[in-house]
């Protein structure tokens, strides 16, 4: 696994980002890990990274809190970005959140093609949730490890990556973890129920212990199951 960027926002400020967009602003107030994490409270508001390069894959994953939700039909907010940003906002691939007919559910889209796909997930107010978008040739959305959607086109080109932007009612949430990856970053959530099910039957041998990975069979030496994460797996 190639880890192209990483930013827990410990730092206490947006220095680890290429450019912020708006006043994204660390606060201290919640945080998913550690002490700080990114608010984003307004429209046009967020921060991107330059990778560098160009990939033909890539993975963005971060936890998410929502302290408020859309109350209007058919309005949405961009919670992470993958794409070219040659211009302002770039036509990136976003996972979203978006009001359907008064339901607010996760969602996928391509804002080169202005293209949009929409899940049956319902979005909560006042939980952490991890969330992961894919580029590849089947762009997808996962949350809390699940593949919520998955979408048909994706921008032409993976140069930059972001966090917040188009924003218009103004709904108040915060980031925390972002990371960006060659491949499928594992979810936690997976590896929590696994454990779960591991300690209470004391059974140690499991298949494909994390979700999008084929490890085949692992043998786990349980040292303890934490209540957070991350945690520690040895192999033995
Ligand atoms: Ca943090
Ligand atoms: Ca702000």
């Amino acid at each position: 696994m190639t880890i192209y960027f990483s930013d827990d926002f410990e730092t206490g400020d947006m220095s680890k980002w290429t450019a912020t967009e708006g006043t994204p602003d660390v606060v201290s107030t919640i945080s998913y890990q550690g002490s700080y994490c990114c608010r984003i409270d307004a429209d046009n508001e967020g921060a991107r990274y330059n990778l560098g390069q160009t990939l033909s894959i890539c993975f963005l994953k971060a936890n998410v809190y929502f302290d408020n939700l859309l109350t209007v039909n058919a309005y949405r907010t961009y919670i992470l970005r993958i794409g070219q940003d040659a211009t302002y906002w770039g036509y990136p691939l976003i996972g979203m959140i978006y009001n359907n007919n008064g339901t607010v559910v996760w969602g996928l889209r391509d804002d080169y093609y202005n293209n949009q796909w929409l899940s049956t997930v319902q979005v909560q107010t006042h939980k952490w949730y991890e969330v992961q978008l894919e580029y590849s040739g089947t762009p997808a959305l996962y949350v809390n490890g699940t593949q919520v959607i998955t979408g048909t086109s994706k921008p032409p080109k993976c140069t930059r990556i972001g966090i917040g932007g188009s924003n218009a009612e103004r709904i108040t949430f915060y980031i925390d973890n972002v990371i960006v990856s060659n491949t499928l970053i594992a979810s936690v959530y997976s590896v929590t129920r696994m454990l779960t099910l591991l300690h209470s039957s004391n059974q140690y041998i499991c298949r494909n212990l994390v979700s999008g990975y084929d490890v085949g069979v692992v043998f786990l030496r349980i040292e303890s199951v934490p209540s957070n994460i991350p945690f520690d797996l040895e192999m033995i």
